[in-house]
């Protein structure tokens, strides 16, 4: 690859001119090929970007969101936009099925990490900083949409926490949103699907140049067999807890809900409902002691818990650092950020550039070209840099990974993901998460 030398402002202009070709008006698009709808973390990381060059689109994006949410408080993990040919759809998902789905909204039946609190103060901030209407239109929105948001992370800690372990379950990798990451290998391969399911034409095959970068159909035919039970069940929170074959504790996930539930408690001291920011951060508390209920003594890491087979996911993913995110024992927080500072990570000798890598080079199950099975996402590196400065921990680990992503970007594709040794852009190009990181740590408050 070469070496590109981009000013700031080129990477930024060059951002914010993609997330305005990805942009539909209300809704941008995940990428504008491979992905031609809403997805929901998708969606929160876009309307960072955006509040960076307009509070009034980035409130647009998050509106979008909160039109699809389920009436028991869930955000679908995707919003389908205009009527393009899209696998698996709406007919797949069929979420009219559902009592709690949304009649004039077409979703899918899942839900993805819980990360739009963040966006909704980075929007509340940007409009601050702007002043006058923007910042009348961000208070506006945030004041009047808290318990919206409110009614999201009460349902996750209702519906997904039953047991009250401050672990959030998923049903399904997608809703993870690291869909083939080696963390869910153990637990696919007890997944049998009983229908064979058709994989009709995978967009994701269309636009890589090897389909070895992407999960395999027969991953896909679980994939769709766990749609398939889900659907059977009407999405019925209890009956899909008791029903489908994959049911795992997220750790990485249950993280990201204990930030979360903190920022939204912000929001709520601010607009007085104090009543409700005391209950955030006594969720925010319970999912931080989940996640440190989980750490390995032996590695360090963090660990996914299989309910159905009762046992831990020892595999060394970038989700064994949620402890480092959600901010937990300080000692933990230290192992885990020389853990991730050194060579078995970000310091890896083989890595063209020192950010995190999905998946452990010395795993034996890192492949480096295989999506969310070793490469680098940009976005993952903005969300341990923004929790790292947020902490003021370890400054001189995020610092390192935001200079670094900077000089990966600098390669202008916005890609989905990055090869590690090479720092080739893989996936989709146009990726609207990675312009809107770009636009963030370019023009963003701490650029
Ligand atoms: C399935 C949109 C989404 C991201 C996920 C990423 C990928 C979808 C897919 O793309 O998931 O939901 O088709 O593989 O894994 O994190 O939100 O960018």
């Amino acid at each position: 690859m070469a070496v590109i030398n981009v000013s700031r402002e080129l990477l930024a202009a060059r951002a914010a001119y993609i997330l305005r070709g990805d942009d539909l008006g209300e809704l941008t698009t995940a990428a504008p090929q491979l992905y031609p709808h809403l997805w929901s973390w998708d969606a929160a990381f876009v309307s960072i970007g955006l509040a960076t060059v307009s509070v009034p689109r980035a409130i647009a994006e998050l509106r979008t969101l909160l039109r699809a949410q389920w009436r028991n408080g869930m955000l679908p993990h995707i919003v389908f936009g205009p009527d393009v040919d899209y696998f698996p759809g709406p007919d797949v998902w069929d979420s009219a099925c559902a009592a709690a789905a949304p009649r004039d909204v077409r979703t899918s039946g899942i839900c993805q990490p819980p990360v739009h609190a963040i966006a909704v103060r980075h929007v509340l901030a940007a409009g601050r900083r702007n002043g006058g209407a923007d910042r009348e239109l961000a208070e506006r929105f945030a004041e009047g949409t808290f318990d919206r948001w409110l009614a999201w992370h009460r349902w996750l800690a209702e519906a997904r926490d039953p047991s009250r372990r401050g672990l959030l379950e998923i049903y399904h990798s997608w809703e993870s949103g690291m869909d083939n990451s080696p963390r869910w290998d153990s637990t696919y391969a007890n997944v049998a699907p009983k229908v064979d399911l058709e994989v009709r034409s995978r967009r994701d095959l269309q636009h890589v140049a090897d389909a070895s970068q992407r999960p395999t159909d027969a991953e896909y035919r679980r994939y769709l067999w766990l749609v398939h039970q889900m659907r059977e069940a009407r999405y019925d929170d209890d009956a899909v807890r008791e029903t489908v074959d994959f049911r795992i504790t997220d750790v990485f996930m249950s993280a990201i809900l204990a930030l979360a539930a903190d920022e939204l408690a912000e929001v709520g001291d601010e607009f007085g409902r104090t009543d409700e920011a005391a209950e955030l951060r006594t969720l925010a508390a319970r999912f931080r002691a989940g996640v440190l209920s989980t750490v390995s003594d032996e590695t360090g890491l963090a660990r996914d818990e299989d309910i159905r087979a009762d046992t831990w996911v020892e595999t060394e993913t970038i989700a064994g650092f949620a402890p480092l995110l959600c901010g937990a024992d300080p000692s933990v927080v230290r192992r885990q950020a020389a853990l991730l500072s050194g060579p078995q990570w970000c310091d890896h000798p083989a890595l063209r550039y020192a950010v995190p890598p999905s998946t452990s080079p010395t795993s034996p199950a890192f492949r480096p070209r295989t999506y969310w099975r070793g490469p680098q996402w940009p976005v993952m590196n903005w969300l341990f840099c923004w929790a790292l400065e947020r902490q003021g921990v370890a400054p001189a680990l995020a610092a390192r990974i935001r200079e670094d992503s900077l000089r990966q970007l600098a390669d202008l594709e916005f890609g989905e993901y990055y090869e590690p040794l090479t720092g080739e852009a893989l996936g989709s190009a146009h990726q609207s998460w990675t312009a809107a990181v770009a636009l963030d740590w370019t023009l963003g408050p701490a650029a």
